[in-house]
C-alpha cells in the first residue's frame, strides 16, 4: 500500500490513539479527515452496522475503494476491519459489481442500476445469506469507488446509515479540473505555491502527493485533469514529456481520472518541423494524426485536448484565415478513433476588433453552431468578460443548440481576493447555473444547457480552473478548499444548493458541532456577496490592479490594450458611470433572449446588481433604497468592508471550537481581508469621486489616505504571473 502523506497522518492518529489536536492541523487532509468521531452514541450506532468487508474479486479501482473505506472506518470509528470473500456474519460492507461479485449478482439489482450509467452507484442495506449487510455497487467499478466515498461522507456528516437505499449518478459526463500549470512549475493565476507536477523528476519519481490529489478528486467525482496551462507549451507533446504524462495517468487511472493536455496550435511548426499549422494542410493534419496516435501509445485512455486559440496572443486557425471550427475539427478527427474529445475555448476577444469585448465570443462562435464534429465541446466561461466577482451569464449559453457547450468556472480566485480572501464560490457558480436563458422558453436554465438535457446532447462537461498548488494546504487559503469541493459536487449535480454543499464541507473539514456549522455556513454563504460589495458593486467589473490583478485599479487607463484597462469598463464621467450595453450603447444585451432584453434593458427593471454592467447611469439617479446612485455606491462599498469585520467577529467566536492551528491562520487571513476590503473601498470611492464631484455621505468614515497614495502602490512580485527574475 502506498503511504501518501495524507494516509500517513490518518494512520498516525489511529496508531497513537490520539485526537486530531495532537498533530499539526495544516489543512493537508482537506475534507478527507478521518478523526475519531466525538459523539460516542453515533460511533456505537455505526459500529454496530459495520464490521468487515466482502470483496470477492478485486481490481485496482476496487482496491482503492476498499483501502479508503478501511482508513475512514479505522479513523472515524476506531474499527479494525478485515476483508473476506464471503458473508459470514451481519455487518458486512459488500463492494463490487455484478461482474466482480457473485453475491451482488445474486441480488438481481439490474432494475436499480439500469439508469445509473457507468459512474453512478447504488448503496443498499439488505441481507445476504440471512445476514444484514450494506452493499455498495454499480455498473462499473468506478461507480463503486464513488459509492464508497459517498458512504464515507454519510459517516463524516453523521447521517444515518440505517435502511439505506441511495442511488446517485452524475448529471454531467466530463467533470474536469483545468490546471494553468506551466512546465517550469509556475502556475498562471495560481496563489497556492508552485505546480504540484514535478516534471523534472517525472516519470521516475512519483510524488506521493499525486495519490492524494487523485483521492480528493475522486471523493467529489472529478474524473478528468488537464495537466497544462491553456497558454500552452508545445514541449508537452514531445516524447520525453509524454512519458511523464503517462506516469501521472497511471497514478490517476484507478481513481477514475483521465488526463488531458492543452494543444498549442502551432505545435506542428514549433516541434514538428513544418512550415505551417494551417488546419486544412494535409501535412499538418497528418502530423496531428501521428502525434495523437503516439499519445495513445503512452496513455491508452488519454482524454483529449483543451485549446485556447486566437486569444490573448495564442496561435490558432485564424492565423491561416480558417475558422475555430476548422481548427477544432482537425484535432477532433484525429482524436475520434481513440474516443478522445476536444474542448475548444470560446474565450476569444481582440483589442483590434472595434466591438465591445463582451460581445466578441458570441459574434465569433454563434455562426459556427452545427459546424463542429460530434466529439467537440465549446468551452464557455460563466460570464462574457472574465470570471469577475459578478457577471451576467454568458450569452452563448442557449445560443448554440446544435453544439455541446461545457462550462468553465474559475476556482482560483484571480479576481476574488486571490489567496487572502475567504470567498465561498458556490453561490457564484449557482447564480450562473440557475440563470434562465429562455432559449426554449421559460425554464431553459444554464444548468440544462450544461447537463445536455435542453438539447439532448450526450457529450457534456464542466471545467474548473484549479486553485491547487504545492502549498501544504493545497489551495493557499483554508477556505479555498471549499471551492475545489463545491466544483466537484456541482459538476456531479448542478442542482445541489450552495447551502447543502457548505454544510457537507464544514462538517467534513471542521466540525459537526451545530454552532460551528451554523456560524461557518452563514459566513461562507454571505462571503461572495460581501466581496462583490467591496470590490465591484452594482455591476461594476474589471477594475482591478494591472496585470497581476491584485487589489483595486479603477484608475488604469492608457495602456497598449484598451480592453485590459479599467476605464474601458466603468466608463465613469461627470454625468455618471457604467457601460451602456443596451441598444443605445454596444447592444451586448441584444445577444440575449427577448425576455432578458426586456427586463435588463430598462433602467427601471434592471436588477441593481447588474445596473452598471448594462447601463450608463447618472450619479443622481434615485435607487430602490431612496439614495442617489453616488450615495448608494458609497454605502455598498462601506457595507462590504464592514461586513468583513462581521466575518472576523463570527470566526473569532469559534476560538476553542475549531483547532488552534487553522483558527490562527484564518484569523490572520481575515484581518488581511479586512485591510484589503478597506483598500478597495477607499480607492474606488476616492477615484469615482473625481467624476461625481460629490461628498462621501455623512456618517461614513473618511478614507485616511489620498487617492494618489493608492495609485502609487506597486506589487512587482505579486503571485500568479510569471516571475520577472
Ligand atoms: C490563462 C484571463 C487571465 C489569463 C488567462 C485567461 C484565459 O485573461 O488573466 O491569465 O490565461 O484569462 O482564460 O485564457
Amino acid at each position: 500500500m502506498t503511504l501518501t502523506p495524507l494516509l500517513r497522518s490518518v494512520l498516525l492518529v489511529i496508531l497513537l490513539g490520539m485526537g486530531a489536536s495532537a498533530i499539526a492541523e495544516d489543512g493537508y487532509r482537506l475534507w478527507l479527515r478521518y478523526d475519531l468521531m466525538q459523539d460516542a452514541a453515533k460511533r456505537k450506532e455505526y459500529s454496530s452496522l459495520i464490521k468487515y468487508f466482502v470483496v470477492e474479486k478485486t481490481s485496482p479501482t476496487l482496491e482503492v475503494a476498499e483501502k479508503e473505506l478501511s482508513l475512514a472506518l479505522a479513523g472515524l470509528l476506531g474499527l479494525k476491519t478485515s476483508s473476506t470473500k464471503d458473508v459470514q456474519e451481519s455487518g458486512a460492507i459488500v463492494l463490487g459489481t455484478s461482474d466482480t461479485s457473485p453475491l451482488i449478482k445474486s441480488l438481481n439489482l439490474q432494475e436499480k442500476l439500469k439508469t445509473l450509467g457507468d459512474e453512478g452507484f447504488y448503496i443498499v442495506s439488505t441481507t445476504i445469506k440471512g445476514k444484514k449487510c450494506i452493499v455498495i455497487t454499480a455498473n462499473k467499478e468506478v461507480g463503486v469507488l464513488y459509492g464508497a466515498f459517498h458512504f464515507i461522507r454519510l459517516l463524516q456528516t453523521q447521517h444515518s446509515a440505517q435502511n439505506l437505499s441511495l442511488q446517485h449518478a452524475p448529471q454531467v459526463k466530463h467533470r474536469i479540473l483545468n490546471h494553468w500549470d506551466n512546465l517550469d512549475r509556475t502556475v498562471e493565476r495560481g496563489y497556492a505555491g508552485f505546480s504540484l507536477w514535478d516534471w523534472h523528476k517525472l516519470p521516475d519519481y512519483i510524488d506521493p502527493r499525486y495519490f492524494d490529489y487523485a483521492r480528493a478528486n475522486a471523493s467529489v467525482g472529478i474524473n478528468g485533469s488537464v495537466l497544462t496551462n491553456v497558454n500552452s507549451n508545445a514541449q508537452i507533446l514531445t516524447e520525453p514529456y509524454l512519458r511523464k504524462v503517462a506516469a501521472m495517468a497511471n497514478v490517476f487511472r484507478p481513481y477514475g481520472i483521465k488526463v488531458y493536455l492543452t494543444a498549442r496550435f502551432s505545435a506542428p511548426v514549433e516541434i514538428g518541423g513544418l512550415t505551417t499549422a494551417d488546419p486544412t494542410d494535409a501535412a499538418v493534419r497528418e502530423w496531428w494524426k501521428k502525434k495523437i496516435d503516439e499519445i495513445y501509445t503512452h496513455v491508452p485512455d488519454f482524454g483529449g485536448f483543451v485549446v485556447k486559440a486566437n486569444s490573448e496572443g495564442q496561435p490558432g486557425p485564424q492565423n491561416y484565415k480558417r475558422t475555430h471550427a476548422d481548427g477544432a475539427n482537425m484535432l477532433a478527427d484525429a482524436l475520434a478513433p481513440h474516443n478522445g474529445i476536444v474542448m475548444w475555448r470560446a474565450f476569444v476577444y481582440d483589442n483590434a476588433v472595434p466591438e465591445d469585448r463582451a460581445k466578441q465570443a458570441y459574434n465569433e462562435f454563434k455562426p459556427l453552431d452545427g459546424k463542429f464534429k460530434s466529439n467537440v465541446m465549446v468551452q464557455v466561461k460563466n460570464g462574457p468578460i472574465d470570471f469577475q466577482p459578478r457577471e451576467p451569464f454568458h450569452p452563448l449559453f442557449g445560443a448554440m443548440p446544435q453544439t455541446p457547450i461545457n462550462m468553465e468556472f474559475q476556482l482560483t480566485q484571480e479576481y476574488l481576493g486571490q489567496a487572502t480572501n475567504l470567498v465561498y464560490l458556490a453561490p457564484l457558480f449557482k447564480e450562473c447555473l440557475d440563470s434562465d436563458t429562455y432559449a426554449k422558453g421559460k425554464g431553459s436554465y444554464v444548468y440544462k444547457v450544461i447537463d445536455g438535457s435542453l438539447e439532448n446532447h450526450p457529450l457534456t462537461g464542466m471545467a474548473g480552473v484549479a486553485n491547487i498548488g504545492n502549498d501544504r494546504n493545497w489551495c493557499g487559503h483554508p477556505f479555498a478548499q471549499s471551492n475545489w469541493f463545491s466544483f466537484g459536487r456541482l459538476a456531479w449535480d448542478p442542482t445541489l444548493s450552495s447551502e447543502s454543499i457548505a454544510d457537507e464541507w464544514i462538517r467534513m473539514t471542521y466540525s459537526n458541532q451545530q454552532d460551528v456549522v451554523s456560524t461557518l455556513k452563514q459566513v461562507m454563504l454571505a462571503s461572495r456577496e460581501i466581496t462583490v460589495r467591496y470590490m465591484t458593486p452594482l455591476g461594476l467589473h474589471h477594475i482591478m490592479g494591472w496585470d497581476h490583478h491584485y487589489g483595486p485599479g479603477p484608475w488604469i487607463k492608457d495602456k497598449p490594450r484598451a480592453d485590459w484597462t479599467s476605464a474601458y469598463y466603468h466608463k465613469a464621467d461627470e454625468a455618471g458611470i457604467g457601460f451602456d450595453r443596451t441598444k443605445r450603447g454596444s447592444d451586448a444585451l441584444g445577444q440575449y433572449a427577448p425576455e432578458i432584453q426586456q427586463k435588463y434593458g430598462s433602467l427601471e427593471n434592471c436588477p441593481e446588481e447588474y445596473l452598471l454592467w448594462f447601463h450608463h447611469v447618472s450619479w443622481d439617479r434615485k435607487m430602490k433604497s431612496g439614495r442617489t446612485l453616488w450615495d448608494e455606491l458609497c454605502h455598498l462599498y462601506y457595507q462590504g468592508a464592514d461586513s468583513v469585520k462581521w466575518m472576523e467577529k463570527s470566526w473569532n467566536a469559534l476560538e476553542g471550537k475549531v483547532d488552534a492551528d487553522r483558527f490562527a491562520q484564518v484569523k490572520s487571513l481575515l484581518a488581511i481581508q479586512y485591510k484589503e476590503a478597506v483598500w478597495w473601498r477607499n480607492s474606488c470611492v476616492l477615484y469615482f469621486q473625481t467624476f461625481s464631484k460629490k461628498e462621501i455621505p455623512a456618517g461614513l468614515e473618511m478614507p485616511d489616505r489620498t487617492l494618489s497614495y493608492y495609485e502609487s502602490l506597486q506589487f512587482p512580485f505579486a503571485p500568479g504571473i510569471r516571475p520577472k527574475w
